[in-house]
């Protein structure tokens, strides 16, 4: 059976382009900085994101640890939303890792923190206190709706970071969708910040793999943290290759996605017991609830959908996330949406 997997955008395989790409990258050790398929992915990604220098590490979450390891010192304080993927979803690294104390706050239904009450959470100078050193931002915001964050307030929380010393990082795992659906070029979205990670391995299709880009000197510290993390993969032109295609040829689709997810939500809208959570949805993310006057829960859909070939993950007993991605084409749409009402018992 060939599954409709909408569980993540995670899930994707690289497309037919990046399997040739691979098998004809040219290689070299990287750990000596001698891939030349890694080196031009990264100055491809750096250029893209108006930034010096960039470096490739095997996943998002590698990258946001190695970016805030390369921030702060131990002791040191983080302030990122309490939705955050750092601070709910990345195994606690930064602190078992790095002794970085995480300052959660708000995140607001928008994906954004709060400008007041972010310098409400900056640390006076106090030796009872942790230092405030870094302030840590989401675009799209993930488990807020896969909303995105404007410039002007990605401006904004970077010039107010700026003015108390502080440093911004920005895990910008699907900024392509950010940029994409508010229609700005993504460095316009990154300018503000000091440092960003983005995922070549979600929306973008690469069966692996996230890029740090920031300063030369910022880089060149991430650099060394990768690899005491064991991230220094040595021939990974063979993965980085696929990178390349995905930032050629991937980035403009992210629309086809978008509207795609608001195709399905417009009609799930309809189903009895059915409420969207964004709605519209904004980028590529439908989050669900099922109220209880629909027939099942999510686990007994999520089941009963498998049985149709199709792959949903359930949050907790009411809501859901669908994503969808590259391998969800018109057709899958609809097939997903009979699935739906059959099983909701509309049809
Ligand atoms: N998110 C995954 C899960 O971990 C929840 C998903 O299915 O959405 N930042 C953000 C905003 C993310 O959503 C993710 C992955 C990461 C970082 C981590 O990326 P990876 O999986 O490459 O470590």
């Amino acid at each position: 059976m060939e599954w409709i997997d909408l569980r993540s955008d995670t899930v994707t395989h690289p497309t037919p382009e990046m399997r040739e790409a691979m098998a004809h990258a040219e290689l070299g050790d990287d750990v000596y900085g001698e891939d030349p398929t890694v080196n031009r992915l990264q100055t491809m990604a750096a250029d893209l994101l108006g930034k010096e220098a960039a470096l490739f590490v095997p996943s998002g979450t590698m990258g946001n640890l190695a970016s805030i390891l390369a921030h702060c010192d131990r002791g040191d304080e983080v302030i990122l939303g309490d939705k955050s993927h750092t601070f709910i979803n990345e195994a606690g690294g930064i602190a078992s890792f790095g002794g970085v104390h995480p300052r959660p706050i708000p995140n607001q239904t928008d994906g954004t923190l709060d400008l007041e009450a972010i310098e409400a959470a900056i640390r006076p100078d106090n030796p009872h206190y942790p230092v405030s050193r870094l302030l840590a931002l989401e675009n799209t915001h993930n488990i807020c709706g896969g909303v995105p964050l404007t410039v002007e307030y990605t401006r904004q929380a970077g010039e107010l970071a700026r003015r108390h010393g502080l440093k911004t990082h920005l895990d910008g795992a699907r900024i392509f969708n950010a940029s994409a659906a508010l229609d700005v070029p993504v460095s316009d979205l990154t300018e503000p910040v000091d440092s960003v990670t983005f995922c070549l391995s979600k929306g973008l299709c690469a069966p692996v793999g996230s890029v740090i880009c920031g300063d030369k000197a910022f880089i060149h510290k991430v650099y060394r943290i990768r690899k005491a993390l064991g991230g220094g993969m040595r021939q990974v032109g063979v993965i980085a290759a696929a990178g390349i295609v995905a930032l050629e040829n991937l980035t403009s689709r992210m629309v086809d996605d978008h509207k795609r997810a608001r195709k399905l939500a417009e009609e799930l809208r309809k189903l009895p017991g059915v409420t969207l959570l964004t709605d519209p949805p904004r980028t590529n993310m439908i989050f669900l609830r099922l109220e209880t006057e629909a027939q099942v829960d999510p686990y007994t859909l999520a089941q009963a959908l498998s049985e149709e070939g199709i792959k949903i993950r359930p949050s907790d007993e009411r809501r859901m996330r669908l994503v969808v991605h590259y391998w969800i084409d018109d057709h899958a749409v609809e097939k997903i949406m009979n699935s739906f009402q059959r099983v909701l018992g509309a049809s």
